[in-house]
């Protein structure tokens, strides 16, 4: 996952946790051990001051007791000694440093300079080397071979994401028994683009190690399962079960959500903070249009700062009238296709304002920079349209958090990108492809002018659709998927 939602990732054990299993609300619950690259280390103080997937994860640690383990995001000399622990109630966190070397390979290379723009569809953007490959098993086996002597026979265990795909494989390896689950946060792309990579067997061979396979959407799911049929000669069955490679698993669908009650009253509040209304006072009375993503080349924001020229062209009375507000912070600057997209970003944003600015207006305010989740939340209440239009997205949370953000009373419009997971649950945004972009201007046309009454419509079928599936009921389908495993085959 990205740097951001990566920081959501955290792991105690207290004395009532040391037995294996303890008896909670009449149900046995295993001890819980959750495996991503990053951790969360930091208990942010204020509710909604740290992401929802790291407090949902935490939460389900707390309540089971358990282990978190990861990377510890330092580079060091130090190669592989013990992990570093720190328990705090009844989590331990246990991180590992990586060499220089490995993160080389392993982190800035093959997971993010060859998973990330191949899963994203971006084949040229995807570099494909022997020695990054090394680097990703290699890693994938030390860390399942540190975390292996912290585990208990009866524990179930879930890996996070594409940088862990060959985890449980190696921990097989090792002679491990326990339940062990994939959530992959990212799309699963079709089987010519997945075959694209040279080791797409020994990947796909590797993650049926796992017991469940979790996707985010259903379009993943059946790439997956495609390729099973297709390409390794295997057997899916109606209810998700598949055989394959000797091995007999679980796949399915487990859409990601957001803490939608804690953000949408952070929202609330947020309306009155400092920021916030310098923020709205600096409009003077115009429309406000955002984006927030991490600055990535799969956000498409190239086409979504040219559609919004194309709007202040084929609708120039929306000259002085409306801002557009694109927040980018920072990601991978070290990996060169995030350089590149900076600077074509930046020149494209130059031109736009180039050409419309006047004196008293400029169209698009570009910033290169983060901010409080607090003050997003704040930002997206404030704003008429949620501009979200990925050109590939596993889900895209901000999507959701736009929608908990607005006020019941007056809420804004999402435009959202079909090709972001979340298009498929939320109903109520107008649909857009990023590639189509006079059909995004039109779209965008129509969020500025559209009624109250469908605007609130349009809001209460998505808040409900998010208030329902949160990133608690998610984490609590994936665990007890897991932990029934596959009965009757
Ligand atoms: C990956 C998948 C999938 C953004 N700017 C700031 C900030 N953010 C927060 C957002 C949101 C998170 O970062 C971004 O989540 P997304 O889902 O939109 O995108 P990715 O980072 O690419 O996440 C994605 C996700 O994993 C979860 O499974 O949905 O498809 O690519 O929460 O609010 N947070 C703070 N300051 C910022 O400036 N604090």
């Amino acid at each position: 996952m990205g740097q951001l939602s990566a920081n959501l990732f955290h792991g105690g054990v207290d004395q009532l946790s040391h037995a294996t299993v303890k008896v909670l609300g009449g149900s046995l619950l295993s001890r819980l051990v959750v495996v991503s690259n990053r951790v969360a280390m930091v208990k942010q103080s204020r509710p909604g001051a740290e992401g929802g997937l790291a407090v949902a994860v935490r939460a389900a640690l707390r309540q089971r007791g358990g282990i978190w383990f990861g990377w510890s995001g330092k580079t060091l000399e130090r190669d592989y000694s013990q992990p570093s622990v720190t328990e705090v109630g009844k989590i331990t966190y246990a991180t590992v440093d990586l060499t220089q070397r490995d993160y080389d390979e392993y982190y800035k290379g093959f997971a993010n300079s060859t998973l990330w723009p191949l899963f994203h569809y971006r084949l040229d953007l995807a570099e494909f080397t022997q020695h990054t490959w090394a680097g990703y098993q290699r890693v994938n086996a030390l860390f399942a071979h540190r975390l292996q002597p912290l585990l208990k026979d009866s524990d179930i265990i879930w890996v996070h994401d594409y940088h862990f795909m060959l985890f449980a494989d190696q921990l097989r390896n090792a002679g491990c028994k326990q339940k062990i689950g994939f959530f992959l946060h990212i799309p699963w792309p079709a089987v010519p683009v997945f075959t694209a990579l040279p080791m797409h067997r020994e990947i796909v061979k590797a993650l049926c190690a796992y017991d469940l396979l979790g996707f985010q959407t259903d379009e993943d799911l059946l790439s997956f399962q495609d390729y099973i049929r297709r390409e390794a000669d295997g057997q899916v069955d109606k209810d998700g079960v598949i055989k394959a490679f000797g091995r007999t698993l679980r796949t399915a669908v487990f859409p990601i959500g957001i803490d939608t009650e804690v953000f949408a009253g952070m929202a609330a509040e947020s309306e009155d903070s400092k920021q916030v209304i310098r923020l709205r006072k600096s409009l003077l009375g115009r429309d406000l249009i955002i984006g927030v993503d991490r600055l990535d080349y799969s956000k498409g924001l190239i086409n979504r700062v040219e559609a919004f020229e194309h709007l202040l062209t084929s609708y120039p009375d929306n000259r002085g009238k409306v801002v557009f507000l694109q927040i980018n912070p920072p990601s991978r600057s070290d990996v060169t296709d995030y350089v590149d997209i900076r600077h074509e970003l930046e020149a494209t944003a130059g031109r736009v304002n180039g050409t419309f600015a006047e004196y008293d207006w400029v169209p698009i305010r570009y910033l290169n920079k983060s901010f409080s989740r607090r003050v997003l939340s704040g930002f997206f209440r404030s704003s008429k349209v949620g501009f979200v239009t990925p050109l590939r997205d596993g889900m895209n949370l901000v999507a959701k958090e736009f929608v908990a953000a607005q006020s019941p009373k007056n809420p804004g419009v999402l435009v959202l990108s079909r090709f972001a997971g979340a298009a498929r649950e939320l109903d109520g945004a107008l649909t857009v492809n990023p590639y189509d972009i006079e059909g995004v201007a039109e779209r965008l046309q129509e969020a500025l002018s559209m009624p109250l009454k469908a605007r609130r419509e349009r809001w209460q079928s998505m808040y409900s659709a998010i208030a329902r599936n949160d990133v608690t009921a998610w984490r609590e389908d994936f665990l007890e998927q897991l932990n029934r495993g596959i009965q009757g085959h």
